[in-house]
């Protein structure tokens, strides 16, 4: 039974369709895809207080993400999964961004992460 269970888990895994076997105790995962020079979606929401999973992929090159408000930064390659986790504690919009020169139109490429309260 315990063993069936897992097994689920690690398919749902696998084939990115892990939301729907979400178990409560684990944090929600954000998805947020990267491109010349966009994140999709530019703008997600998180709560106070509750731990969330960004879950960062690229669609074309190298991308960056960083987000000073939370102290947080880290490249996105494409073919790999970048996850980072993020409690956060303060409400409001912060902006995340692109640090990693990806062409005309980086400077553009920002997105929002809304915390409620
Ligand atoms: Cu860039």
């Amino acid at each position: 039974m315990r063993r069936r269970v897992l097994v689920a888990l690690l398919a749902g895994s696998a084939l990115g369709g892990a939301a729907c076997l979400r178990a409560a105790e684990q944090p929600a995962e954000i998805h947020i895809s990267a491109r010349k020079f966009e994140y999709r979606p530019n703008k997600v929401t998180a709560r106070l207080g509750q731990p969330v999973v960004l879950v960062l992929t690229s669609q074309d090159r190298i991308h960056g993400f960083k987000m000073p408000d939370f102290g947080l930064r880290a490249d996105i390659v494409p073919g790999q999964e970048t996850r980072i986790s993020l409690t956060p504690d303060k409400a409001g919009s912060f902006t995340f961004f692109c640090d990693v020169f990806c062409g005309d139109g980086h400077e553009d490429m920002e997105g929002t992460l809304v915390v409620e309260a």
